[in-house]
């Protein structure tokens, strides 16, 4: 099945939301696979956003990501990623639905609330380097009310 890594950055912590944005998920029907509040340093912050770093708000970004805890999780489910995306809205606060994680929490991109993957392989790359560890395996006896099969 397919997984995301989705993380509440440091503004989404320090305002509260971090109840918010889990439940949006577990209603959805997403199962919780991996969890941790942590802060990381300024080369972690880097190799995650690696792809970026040619970008003008790259340090911006990093210092942003470093400046407080996070909370670093891996969801489970069915188009996990892509459904996750819209769960969360889009890059700039501005043009986020309202009703998506953005639209109803966030004014600017630089405290935008949350991460989440943006593909299956980035995914996979982004939940290696955040849970080197791995992830836990379990099934919610939820499972056949979310899915027909
Ligand atoms: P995403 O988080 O929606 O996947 P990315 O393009 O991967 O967006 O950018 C990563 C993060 O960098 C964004 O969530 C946002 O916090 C920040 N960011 C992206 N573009 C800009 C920009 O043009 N100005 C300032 N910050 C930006
Ligand atoms: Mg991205």
């Amino acid at each position: 099945m397919e997984q995301s890594f989705i993380m509440i950055k440091p503004d989404g912590v320090q305002r509260g939301l971090v109840g918010d944005i889990i439940s949006r998920f577990e209603n959805k029907g997403f199962s919780l696979k991996g969890l941790k509040l942590v802060s990381v340093d300024r080369a972690f912050a880097e190799k995650h956003y690696a792809d970026l770093s040619a970008r003008p708000f790259f340090n911006a970004l990093v210092q942003y990501i470093i400046s407080g805890p996070v909370v670093a999780m891996v969801w489970e489910g069915k188009s996990v990623v892509a459904t996750g995306r819209k769960i969360i809205g889009a890059t700039n606060p501005s043009d986020s639905a309202p009703g998506t994680i953005r639209g109803d929490f966030a004014i600017e991109m630089g405290r935008n609330v949350i991460h989440g993957s943006d593909a299956v392989e980035s995914a996979a790359r982004e939940i290696a380097l955040w849970f080197p560890e791995g992830v836990v395996g379990w099934t919610s006896s939820l499972h056949p009310w979310v899915y027909e099969k």
